[in-house]
């Protein structure tokens, strides 16, 4: 049994340090969220398979060869002969603002469709992560992450939607009439607090926090400091005791829908987890920033790393923002990402040299 099955595209990527138009040099490499996802998880030492479709071309083989690098699995990625793997331009126009350009219409990647779910699960993986950008690829691929996720519940997978809305691929009440279809499907819910709009339309039941059944988690048991915020920088809170904040109220009707976990991104503010019983909080770990594409990524495979291992909620979410703060730390989408040994790195002394 594999530990994580990520599903979706995975494209070229150039990128470089100034404007496009200016020219000069950029840097070949590889790009895509369930990709990032997939390495991230791989470095952490589970095992991964990434499922997706590359043209029968040398980007292709970039794309391949870089994740079996990463020790990543890609024996159920299929190769298109009739259609080019995709690419993706980032320009960095201002330090953190990084502006993306996509070459994707008509890729391989895009052929996705439902008859590959088989295979992908065929060897039966302990969680399903999917993103929204799939979905927003084409009929096929969306019906694909539909069967996906369906099948995998069937197969008592827990499934892992990261909403990752792309304003390029869609507009947003296709997305959202299209996510919260999958919402019955889905254990895990990663979302930034904008995107939570989109799969809590007006028309979901909303219901307070207090109508949440309320009993003491194993997590919450698990913290002797459950009541205050222990020394580890985590607060701790239990759902109701609390300001009904905006979040709340957007996260206790997918709580009530059936969801398991709703994670909140809060980029440099630091990340939220809630589930029936719990609410945790994790502030961001402080780095200097060097690039940002890619810190959700690596904060949903920090996260899963946390929710294979049993760790608690707070600590599956302090994995979370750890493994983004190495992806905002290092230029590239997954090129930073920590191996197992290097996690407490960021604990370390500023300046400090390790021997
Ligand atoms: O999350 C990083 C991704 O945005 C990047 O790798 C490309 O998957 C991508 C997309 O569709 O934007």
């Amino acid at each position: 049994m594999i530990d994580v099955l990520t599903f979706g595209e995975a494209m070229a990527s150039l990128h470089g340090p100034g404007p496009l138009r200016l020219g000069g040099h950029l840097e070949l490499s590889v790009a895509g969220a369930e990709a990032n996802v997939a390495i991230g998880l791989a470095r952490l030492g589970h095992t991964v398979r990434w499922t997706g479709v590359v043209g029968d071309d040398e980007l292709g083989l970039l794309v391949l060869r870089t994740l079996r690098a990463e020790g990543v699995d890609v024996s159920t990625t299929r190769t298109d002969p009739a259609h080019p793997t995709g690419l993706l331009i980032q320009e960095r126009r201002v330090a953190a603002v990084t502006r993306v350009h996509y070459y994707r219409a008509g890729s391989a990647g895009s052929r996705l469709a439902p008859a590959d779910v088989a295979a992908a699960l065929a060897d039966v993986p302990r969680i399903l992560h999917v993103t929204g950008i799939t979905p927003a690829l084409g009929p096929d691929p969306a019906a694909a992450v539909t069967r996906a996720v369906r099948q995998a519940r069937e197969l008592g997978v827990r499934v892992c939607l990261d909403v990752n809305y792309r304003a390029r691929l869609w507009d947003p009440a296709t997305a959202s009439r299209t996510l919260t279809r999958l919402l019955p499907y889905v254990d895990v819910l990663v979302a930034s607090a904008d995107e939570l709009p989109l799969v809590t339309p007006g028309d979901l039941p909303l219901v307070t926090p207090d109508e949440l059944p309320l009993v003491t988690s194993g997590d919450l048991a698990s913290q002797p400091e459950a009541e205050g915020p222990p020394a580890n920088g985590l607060a701790w809170e239990r759902t109701g005791e609390e300001t009904f904040s905006e979040v709340g109220a957007r996260v206790a009707p997918l709580l009530a829908a059936g969801v398991g976990e709703v994670v909140v991104k809060h980029g440099a503010a630091g990340a939220e987890a809630w589930t029936h019983t719990a609410r945790v909080t994790s502030a961001a770990v402080r780095v200097p920033v060097a690039d940002t594409v890619g810190a959700g990524d690596a904060f949903v495979a920090g996260y899963l790393s946390g929710l294979l291992e049993g760790l608690p909620l707070g600590e599956r979410l302090r994995r979370g923002v750890t493994v983004g703060a190495f992806a905002v730390a290092a230029e590239g989408d997954w090129h930073g990402l920590p191996d197992r040994s290097e996690l407490a790195l960021l604990s370390l002394e500023e300046g400090g040299t390790v021997r």
